[in-house]
């Protein structure tokens, strides 16, 4: 069988899916699978790289780039194909894309399309956790416990500013949080105390995404969930994400790009059990399947908020998600191997659905 790992894509953090398909391909079983490695380039390329065989000695098999015949001649490692071309039998698509085009559906519509089985979550929950809206309105529809927050469209802030002032001041308490409503961004979050922060603050999140949320800040402790199956749904302990370094503990801590992660939080059970209920529950009404994190807000009094479910999680042998599997006794490369299966078991049972 091939595993078709597909990375790279069209956005800032391009880097960051590098790293997480070299975690991939070190662990991937090669006793019973090829992998064939397609690259999306920061313009948009598809670049078809080599076959491996085995595990590759180095980082290096990644870095393809295609030949442009003239005075601008790239280094030839791998040949621009059309998408289309990645389709073959006998073959599943593990895709480790960042940002537009990756974790927001297209891709996996485009998979769908090609009748291609492919690992993670599939069109309806990566375009609805995509965006943080849509996720606030069905996990409302749930009655999951959320911040509370104020949508806000451009078009409305552009049509009526001083209602939308009305609105945020007559739901929330400053300081707020003003957030593009597209998860992939990191960028175009601001805190905001006043009227005139919260004026910039959206004309910032609107360079992002015509589509915003304000939020209510709160002091909290980040709490995340890991996530597994299809209809069978798992869930691991919860990790904490720390943010002082200070009581840094070489035994039950890690570092991953300056954060540090606790595992398992040390948090009440009652809290533990109350998260992993409802990540299942959002899990479930957004269409879950494969994997997700799903991210929590912890008060003092220990209310529990949740904060986002990401169908697309870091992936590195040293990110939250992995790392929260291994605590549960899951290794890496048996994770990726349980993704497999349930990416293949999605696919026949929708090609079942197909003959009704
Ligand atoms: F395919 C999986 F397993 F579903 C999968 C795919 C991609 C898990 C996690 C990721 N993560 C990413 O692609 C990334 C956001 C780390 C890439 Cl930048």
């Amino acid at each position: 069988m091939k595993i078709i790992l597909l990375y790279g894509g069209r956005s800032g953090e391009h880097d960051v899916s590098l790293l997480s398909a070299y975690s991939v391909l070190n662990a991937i079983y090669y006793n019973y699978y090829q992998v064939q490695l397609v690259f999306i380039s920061k313009d948009g390329d598809w670049v078809k790289g080599p076959l491996l065989a085995e595990k590759p000695e180095n980082e290096d098999v990644l870095h393809l780039n295609w030949a442009e015949q003239g005075n601008d001649a790239k280094v030839i490692t791998g040949q621009l194909i059309s998408p289309c071309e990645i389709k073959e039998e006998e073959a599943i698509v593990f895709p480790v894309l960042h940002g537009p085009n990756g974790e927001d559906g297209t891709i996996q519509g485009f998979l769908e399309v090609l009748g291609m089985p492919y690992v993670g979550a599939g069109v309806l929950a990566s375009a609805t956790a995509m965006d943080k809206i849509m996720t606030k309105y069905l996990l409302q529809a749930a009655g999951i416990q959320q911040v509370p927050f104020v949508p806000v469209l451009k078009s409305q802030w552009k049509e009526n500013p001083k209602k939308i002032f009305e609105q945020c001041e007559g739901s929330l308490i400053y300081p707020v949080f003003v957030k593009p409503a597209n998860l992939g961004s990191s960028v175009g979050i601001s805190k905001a105390e006043n009227r005139e922060e919260l004026q910039n603050a959206l004309e910032e999140a609107y360079r992002y995404d015509s589509r915003a949320i304000v939020e209510q800040g709160l002091e909290a402790r980040e709490i995340e969930i890991a996530i597994l199956g299809n209809e069978d749904v798992r869930t691991t302990l919860a990790g904490e994400i720390v943010k002082d370094v200070e009581f840094y503990d070489y035994n039950s801590k890690y570092i991953d790009n300056q954060i540090t992660m606790q595992i398992p939080a040390e948090i009440p059970d009652e809290v533990h059990q109350k998260a992993q209920e409802s990540a299942k529950k959002a899990y479930t009404i957004l269409d879950g399947s494969g994997l997700s994190r799903c991210d929590f807000f912890l008060t003092n009094k220990n209310e529990l908020f949740l904060n986002e479910l990401n169908t697309m999680p870091g992936f590195t042998q040293f990110s939250m998600y992995p790392l929260l599997w291994e605590n549960m006794g899951l290794k890496y490369g048996d994770l990726i191997e349980e993704l497999i299966q349930l990416g293949l078991n999605r696919f026949k049972q929708r090609q079942e659905f197909f003959k009704n």
